[in-house]
């Protein structure tokens, strides 16, 4: 007899009511609630049961016979039971403890894993390792590093910032010119932290367009953004955003549309910057000539959009992904000194706004949450990286390394335990983290699924995926609470996250710190009540679980308020300081300037990044690659299904490139090719694009990393994931972010067949031996 179920899950990529039959799902329906939900949803259909999951405890065969780090990607697994891997962690744990000290634990951990504020993987897996004595943790974010490390030198408050930025209401209501630099992707507005009740983001953007506001879209990629916008593209070259902005703020000043009162009574540095712009500091003014030359954009454009800016009521937007790249905390500075130029700055609907497309609900709602998280406890351990350091931490132990003004070393790591991400997704130049994974003893993952990372651990535990078990979720900047059922059953002997820390902590005698005593559902219940006198200080009424469980879905009256930071500021900045030192916006920094750095000057800048089309290396590497988030999955998760294969072609990524660049290398859609530099290569399939600027090619993140020889770093990737071509350097000394997008390639046709992909294949993996494995030392 089957077995079927209804239930509502939630997830980053929005809420849905699940079908399953015997424990698999078979149907996928949005919720009533939401109006334009994400097909992204789909990917759960067919995945909880048989392909890649992983359905018991396995360890590397070469570290199980005589703990070798060799062999990470290529080896074969041994099952075993959950009883010994425990055994097996919990006396690596104590021995690397022992020997090293805690900061030898790399916990750092970072990645999205799924919706839920119980089960959070980051959450579960840090509380965990501080109930064990701590651990090397890591800071900011893959997604915006460059920009939580600057923005609070140049306005104070990061928070407080991101709730004075006009919401789309506003912008409709106020804003003439909505200049986009880095576009208005609507793809990455499917996705939002923690989880998305209903998504409106693009409705909003249509109605301002409607309303008259005019688009500028500044971006070597047209197709990212909704056709209804219209507007102006401006297909610059990739990385050169800050030499395009300071050429509009030589322009604006130029023709004296400068907001001088506003600069002199609001920021601090505004002499410095004029210097900067004429060119008294260098000897170069940096007016729309320059400008040009280094952006390839007509002097006209430049000149005429100056005067736009400069003369209506304008905001300067910019993405996410303009500060993922090499001297990326420039590209927000420029954009703040060029808004604070603009005379729109505090004004509605003016200024300057960070992420309007990069996530579901920037500036959306009100940033005010009612959400409890999973106490994470105390880390006695010091030692941290920024998080895109990692292959860095591995691979240079003691090593000094500059951060946000401080020196700090890395620590020598010997055991890493990643629970929730995946870095072989997730980090720049996979062939150099290849090499780096070989230098701990041990590396612990948890993963539903046998990904990439998953086959480079040596000791996995299956984990229960949100499916499998009860949470609820709030998105950040939500005002969506969501319940979440368990529609399935894990497969038998898989369980959760926190089940699998609770049997390791006991094992170790730290159960009780960990567990508290309490059940997945009485964490639930907890989690549950702290939310609701939360909810209670912010003025909203929720009912018991027992309510919300039955009604599925809440929504909170949140909308957005008025911003008031800059606004004020404007009005009288001696009465209203910003948390900045100077108490105003900071074009120039005292703070940064005394830091020193070569690659971080202490006001807005261009500097040429470490590779773009204007450098030498573009004569061997002719082609800018970007790389942008997917459009059919969050990251790598489910790229194995449904809705992530229908972007791909025979089972490969597209990658995009433009009619005039595929007719001078001949290559034709669907065509397979080869992209490569001196870090890696892959192959793609081709899709021919009239919005991608010759000079340019797209290729997303998220195909599982499928080298054809996983022994050997730098063997060519079969499936399309960019990460095996771009470069693995900070954004500069200050943030030490990601520097994705800045990456130049070649690439040509395959005259061969283009071998098959083979990442969704489990390991080779062999039934549990009669007798159980012994804990030792390290050869
Ligand atoms: N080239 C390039 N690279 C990039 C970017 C780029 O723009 N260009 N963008 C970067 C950005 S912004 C980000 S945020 C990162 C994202 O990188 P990640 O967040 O690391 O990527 P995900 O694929 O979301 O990884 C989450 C993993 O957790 C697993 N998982 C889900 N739920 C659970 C759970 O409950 N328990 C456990 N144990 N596992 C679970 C999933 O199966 C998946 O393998 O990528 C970065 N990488
Ligand atoms: N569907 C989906 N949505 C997502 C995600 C996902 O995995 N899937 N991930 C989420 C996450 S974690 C994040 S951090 C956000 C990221 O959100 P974003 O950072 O906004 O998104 P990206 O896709 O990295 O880049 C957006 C666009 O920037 C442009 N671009 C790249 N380099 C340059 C440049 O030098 N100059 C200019 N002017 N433009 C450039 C390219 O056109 C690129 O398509 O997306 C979120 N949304
Ligand atoms: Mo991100």
């Amino acid at each position: 007899m089957s077995n079927a179920r209804r239930g509502r899950t939630a997830s980053h990529w929005g809420s849905y009511l699940v079908d399953t039959v015997d424990d698999e799902v078979v149907g996928v329906t949005p919720v009533p609630d939401d109006p334009a939900p994400s097909p992204i949803g789909q990917n759960y259909r067919g995945n909880l049961r048989g392909g890649p999951r992983i359905t018991a405890p396995a360890v590397r065969k070469g570290w199980l016979e005589n703990r070798s780090r060799k062999g990470r990607g290529a080896d074969e697994f041994v099952e075993v039971t959950a009883d010994e891997a425990v055994e097996l962690v919990a006396s690596e744990l104590e021995r690397i403890g022992r020997e090293y000290g805690n900061e030898s634990i790399f916990g750092g951990s970072y990645g999205w894993g799924s919706a839920g504020r119980f089960h959070h993987a980051q959450s579960q897996v840090h509380r965990f390792l501080n109930s064990i004595g701590g651990y090397t943790r890591s800071v900011n974010t893959y997604s915006h590093a460059a920009d939580e490390v600057i923005l609070p030198h140049l306005v104070g408050d990061r928070a407080e910032f991101l709730r004075s930025v006009p919401s789309w209401k506003e912008i409709a209501e106020h804003t003439q010119e909505f200049v986009a630099f880095g576009g208005l992707p609507a793809r990455s507005t499917q996705v939002n932290p923690g989880g998305v009740g209903a998504h409106v983001n693009l409705a909003g953007q249509e109605a301002a367009a409607q309303a008259g506001v005019s688009f500028t879209l500044i971006t070597p990629v047209r197709t990212d953004t909704v056709e209804q916008l219209g507007g102006q593209w401006v297909p610059l070259r990739p990385n050169t955003d800050v030499a395009l902005m300071l050429g509009l703020a030589h322009t604006i000043l130029d023709a004296g549309l400068a907001d001088i009162d506003f600069l002199q009574r609001c920021c601090v540095g505004w002499e410095r910057v004029r210097a900067e712009l004429t060119g008294s500091i260098d000897g170069q003014a940096k007016d729309a000539r320059w400008a040009s030359e280094i952006t390839e954009v007509p002097e006209s454009v430049i000149i005429d959009l100056a005067h736009r800016i400069g003369s209506h009521r304008s905001l300067i937007a910019v993405t996410w992904s303009l500060q993922r790249q090499h001297h990326g905390e420039m590209a927000y500075w420029a954009a703040l000194t060029l808004a604070a130029m603009s005379g729109s700055l505090g004004l509605p609907g003016g200024g300057f706004g960070t992420g309007y497309s990069s996530m579901h609900n920037a500036h959306v709602w009100d940033r005010l949450s009612p959400a409890a998280a999973l106490p994470q406890g105390k880390n006695p351990v010091s030692s941290f990286i920024p998080v895109a350091r990692i292959a860095d931490l591995l691979l240079h132990p003691g090593e000094a390394f500059e951060y946000n003004g401080r020196t700090a070393r890395y620590p020598d790591i010997r055991l890493v335990y990643w629970v929730g991400g995946n870095p072989f997704h997730h980090h720049q130049d996979l062939n150099r983290l290849m090499r780096a994974w070989e230098k701990p003893d041990t590396i612990v993952v948890h993963e539903p699924y046998w990904n990439a990372l998953a086959k480079r651990a040596d000791i996995v535990f299956p984990a229960a995926t949100s499916l499998e078990r009860e949470d609820f979720t709030i998105g950040m900047a939500d005002n969506w609470l969501s319940w979440m059922d368990r529609v399935a059953d894990p497969p038998p002997g898989v369980v959760t996250d926190y089940e699998t820390f609770a049997a390791i902590t006991t094992h170790m005698g730290f159960g009780e710190t960990f567990t508290e005593g309490r059940s997945p559902a009485q964490w639930v219940e907890r989690l549950w009540d702290e939310t609701r006198s939360k909810a209670r200080s912010l003025g909203f009424d929720l009912p018991d679980l027992e309510t919300f469980r039955r009604r599925g879905s809440i929504q909170l009256d949140m909308p957005r308020v008025a911003p008031t930071a800059f606004s004020s500021l404007r009005r009288n900045p001696q009465e209203n300081p910003l948390t900045t030192p100077s108490g105003r916006i900071e074009l120039y920094s005292a703070t940064i300037d005394d830091f020193g750095y070569a690659d971080c000057p202490g006001w807005a800048r261009w500097m040429e990044p470490a590779e773009w089309l204007g450098g030498d290396l573009a004569r061997t590497y002719p082609f800018h690659l970007v790389s942008p988030q997917p459009d059919g999955k969050l990251h790598s998760q489910y790229d194995h299904g449904s809705e992530s294969r229908r972007h791909k072609v025979d089972g490969r990524t597209v990658v995009r490139i433009s009619p005039e660049d595929a007719a001078r290398r001949m290559v034709t859609d669907d065509e397979v090719v080869r992209i490569f530099n001196a870090r890696g290569a892959c192959l793609a399939a081709v899709r021919i694009d009239t919005g991608i600027r010759p000079g340019v090619l797209s290729l997303p993140t998220g195909a599982w990393y499928d080298p054809v020889d996983p022994a050997e770093a730098g063997s060519l990737d079969r499936h399309g994931n960019p990460n095996v071509l771009t470069v693995d350097i900070g954004t500069s000394s200050l943030a030490q972010g990601p520097s994705a997008h800045t990456c130049l390639v070649d690439l040509e046709r395959l005259d061969e067949v283009p071998p098959s992909v083979d990442a969704h294949r489990p390991p080779r993996i062999h039934p549990r031996p009669q007798t159980p494995p012994q804990s030792g030392e390290p050869e």
